[in-house]
């Protein structure tokens, strides 16, 4: 397959002005009727072509006269007027042998959609890019009780509805679902009093795990009235859950479908951190649909002008309706875990890509979570008052419209009277920058110095310096704040900025609040880390500076044999004791960097990491926290209980987030007893997890995890934690049998994603499972990729980054791992998606 490139873009040869479309539901032969009202587009005369994918046609007519297009290998091509015309097409698909899940296909017994990126063109021959934007009008035909799309209800009948969505839409937005399916109904009433019916369509026995969900979409609807000013534009928002889905969901026009692991939650199956995500994941939906919907984008290349904004959004809402500083490094954890690690390997793109051979490739922490930092940037660099007007503008003048990046900045060029032509290279040079920070102090003045640079990524090399906001604090030694948050703006390669009139040698907090997605390198002494952890004004930085001793703490213990760091524990045991910290706050500070962290901190040190001694100088360090903070931590755990009935709200989370990290590490040395009592007494989810998560981390968990699937058997979405939660924290020595054993298991339905990424993707998290001496754990990873790269590429291709660090690891396993990709890319059959990503990775 050949690549695709942004700079090859020309406008559509045809603009539709309408559509209709007809199902006539059937398992394995659903007919679909379309008939669609071209324009030729005068500014890009073309031949007529409508791209089509494992379709058959039935028939074809233009202007109602019999027509006989070429089929070509990705649609067809047909004779056409040079004016005004209406092509009618019937062709028949097969719904219940799409196991892709892209395009209609069908998941227990439910008919389903999901269309982004193109999975339009295997319903029917379409014009399916997103530039072409139309009303549509569906009737659905089939004896399902309920048939759903796009829009407003039109009419219905026995066996039959319709359905009409006057908003003009990209055929990627295009939804319907039929099913056996019960809602859960509510309503709201919009900022200029307009009724909107509420519906969560669900299976039958999932209707008491609706409440949550339907009350995050309300207070979604009611924040983008209050932070953005956007209303809802159709008279139902329906919701629908589905158990089969590649993605977390999808923000089509008026009718999302949800993965049913994103929307259902119930105290007692679901975590708090279920119901955090269930509520971000609504609000994203929800939002995109003035951020995607009502403006879309020109081509997949601008993928990050809808999926940037729509995050930064989300980030806000969550940071609004929960903690700001709690979110802001748990996104900071993610950004790093998986866009640091994607921007630093062989996947390293810009956040707007400029070439892909398959773009369900490109959905990526790149895309969304850099997109989103850019956004942020942007936001801090202009102030809010700047960016709510940006805002407004963009939204008038694009309403409708299907735009580019360029349309986004010249909105921020024109309300602010900047010129952004440097920030813009935040989209298109990949990899993340480096700022290296030094600091002089002479007759009372202190000058910070900064340095940057970017790494070279594939095909990009000698990078330009770019636009980088860096919010810096001064303290004196006593910990207090010298010199509040100031927003440095760096332009240059080399940039020093002068701080006059301070008494004393300050103490420099620096990039506070995460102020730019960077990896800042500065040394600072271990004692100015121990003051800002204590006293920095920053919450970000005062978690940054925990962070950064642990890490010096662990990085010594597994290059210098050295023992845990008693300073580090002393700075923690009084965090822990500061009851005027929020809980949340606290469980993240005692939370030490990951498995992957580490490899990555080790790597940068230019060591070669290896996973056992990282994952035992893990479980060192968590025994001696549990020692030396025997008494804390029990305090803590004591403390932080939450009495009475569950609830899912961020301050009950925050304490049960804290009581259950003291609870991880005291397991380490009592041998699992508060964790077998707290399992056996749990009622709610994430007491049961905790619980649960902790024997497993000392292998001592097999009563209750036998306990745990027999109570649980059948709820799939807790029957998917059971298999994510042996598969990600079995023992080292033990991973990769339990991981075959959990492939063996009858309840294995590998065919379902959800399943298959519960087993696969958290063995991928098991760093010293995973990266098992003898290769077993990529053999049997590959083995697994190639079984369901026939059925389901884009997962497939999804999971091919549990190989995307190899060159980080020694010459044997790299050589292993090697093996196992290569034996991948040679399956004569393999899918384009899952072929351009392990040829990327092996580059
Ligand atoms: N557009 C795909 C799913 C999402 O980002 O909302
Ligand atoms: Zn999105």
């Amino acid at each position: 397959a050949q690549p695709i490139y942004l700079a090859d873009y020309t406008p559509p040869a045809f603009w539709v002005d309408r559509v209709e479309l007809t199902f006539r539901l059937h398992p394995t032969a659903t007919r679909v009727l379309s008939r669609v009202a071209f324009r030729p587009n005068p500014d890009a005369p073309g031949p007529f072509t409508l791209h089509g994918q494992d379709l058959t046609l039935i028939r074809a007519t233009i202007d109602g006269n019999e027509v006989t297009p070429t089929l070509t290998d990705d649609g067809l091509t047909c004779p056409a007027p040079d004016a005004p015309f209406v092509w009618e097409a019937e062709v028949e698909i097969n719904p219940e042998a799409n196991k892709a899940l892209e395009g209609l296909y069908m998941s227990n017994g439910m008919y389903c959609t999901q269309c982004e990126a193109e999975g339009f063109r295997k319903i029917t021959y379409y014009p399916d890019r997103p530039d072409v934007m139309a009303p549509f009008i569906v009737r659905i035909e089939s004896d399902l009780p309920v048939l759903l799309s796009n829009g407003n209800p039109a009419a219905a009948g026995e066996g039959w509805a319709e359905w009409d969505d006057p908003w003009p839409k990209p055929a990627y937005l295009f939804a319907l679902v039929a099913g056996d399916l019960h809602a859960h109904r509510d309503s709201f009433t919009t900022a200029s009093g307009k009724p909107v019916d509420l519906a969560i369509w669900v299976r039958d026995g999932d209707q008491d795990k609706c409440a949550f969900g339907m009350a995050a979409l309300k207070a979604s609807m009611a924040w983008d009235e209050r932070v953005y000013g956007r209303e809802y534009d159709l008279d139902v928002f329906n919701i629908v859950a589905v158990d089969d889905f590649n993605a977390g969901a999808m923000e089509n026009k008026g009718l999302n479908v949800f993965n049913s692991a994103a929307v259902l939650a119930s105290p007692e199956t679901a975590t708090d951190a279920n119901f955090e995500r269930i509520e971000s994941i609504i609000a994203h939906e929800y939002f995109h649909n003035w951020t995607g919907n009502r403006i879309t984008c020109r081509d997949w290349f601008q993928l990050c002008l809808k999926e940037g904004l729509t995050v930064y959004r989300d980030q806000q809402f969550t940071k609004d309706v929960r903690s700001e500083p709690v979110k802001r490094i748990d996104d900071v954890l993610m950004l790093r875990g998986a866009q640091f690690r994607e921007d630093g390997g062989p996947l390293a793109h810009p956040v707007r890509p400029e070439s892909f051979v398959e773009i369900n490739n490109f959905y990526t922490a790149t895309v969304y979570d850099k997109g989103a930092e850019v956004i942020g940037m942007l936001h801090r660099l202009v102030g809010d008052a700047t960016y709510a007007r940006a805002l407004d503008l963009y939204f008038d003048r694009h309403d409708g419209q299907a735009c580019t990046i360029e349309d986004w900045l010249k909105v921020f060029e024109d309300v602010s009277g900047r010129d952004l032509t440097q920030f813009k290279l935040w989209y298109s040079i990949a990899g993340t920058p480096h700022v290296k920070v030094t600091d002089t102090w002479a007759d009372g003045s202190y000058t910070l110095t900064f340095q940057q640079s970017v790494p070279d990524t594939p095909g990009q090399t000698d990078k330009p310096p770019m636009v980088i906001p860096i919010a810096v604090g001064l303290l004196d030694t006593d910990g207090t704040e010298v010199v509040p948050t100031r927003v440095l703006e760096l332009t240059e390669a080399r940039q020093n900025f002068a701080f006059d009139g301070l008494a004393t040698r300050p103490v420099p907090s620096i990039l506070r609040g995460f102020s730019a997605p960077v990896i800042l390198e500065q040394t600072v002494p271990a004692e100015h880390k121990r003051l800002l952890l204590a006293h920095d004004t920053d919450p970000f930085n005062r978690w940054e500076a925990g962070r950064a001793l642990a890490r010096q703490a662990l990085l010594a213990m597994l290059t210098d044999r050295a023992a845990p760091d008693p300073a580090y524990l002393e700075a923690l045991q009084a965090l822990l004791a500061d009851d005027s910290l929020d809980p949340a706050f606290r469980a993240l500070v005692l939370r030490l960097p990951s498995q992957q962290d580490l490899t990555q901190a080790l790597f940068d040190a230019g060591q070669v990491p290896d996973p056992l001694a990282i994952h035992d100088a893990l479980t060192a360090m968590e025994t001696a926290m549990a020692t030396h903070l025997q008494a804390d931590l029990t305090a803590s755990f004591d403390a932080h209980q939450v009495p009475g009935p569950y609830r899912p709200v961020a301050a009950d989370a925050g304490k049960r987030a804290l009581a259950n990290g003291a609870l991880a590490l005291l397991t380490r040395t009592d041998a699992g007893a508060r964790a077998k009592v707290q399992y056996s007494d749990a009622a709610n989810m994430t007491q049961q997890m905790a619980a649960l998560s902790a024997l497993q981390r000392i292998g001592a968990a097999s009563d209750a995890l036998e306990h745990f699937h027999s109570q649980w058997q059948h709820e799939r979405l807790v029957l998917d934690k059971w298999f994510g939660l042996q598969s990600s924290l079995s023992l080292p020595a033990e991973a990769v049998a339990t991981v075959r054993r959990l492939t063996e298991h009858p309840d294995f339905t590998w065919e379902n994603p959800n399943r298959f990424r519960a087993v696969f993707g958290g063995f991928s998290s098991n760093l010293a499972g995973f990266h098992d001496p003898s290769g077993d754990g990529y053999a049997l990873m590959a083995d697994w990729l190639i079984r369901l790269d026939r059925l389901n590429p884009m997962t497939t291709a999804r999971m091919t980054t549990a190989f995307g660090t190899w060159k980080q690891y020694d010459a044997d396993r790299q050589a292993l791992m090697r093996d196992a990709l290569e034996r991948i890319a040679l399956v004569p059959v393999l899918s384009r998606d899952t072929k351009e990503m392990v040829t990327r990775i092996l580059a």
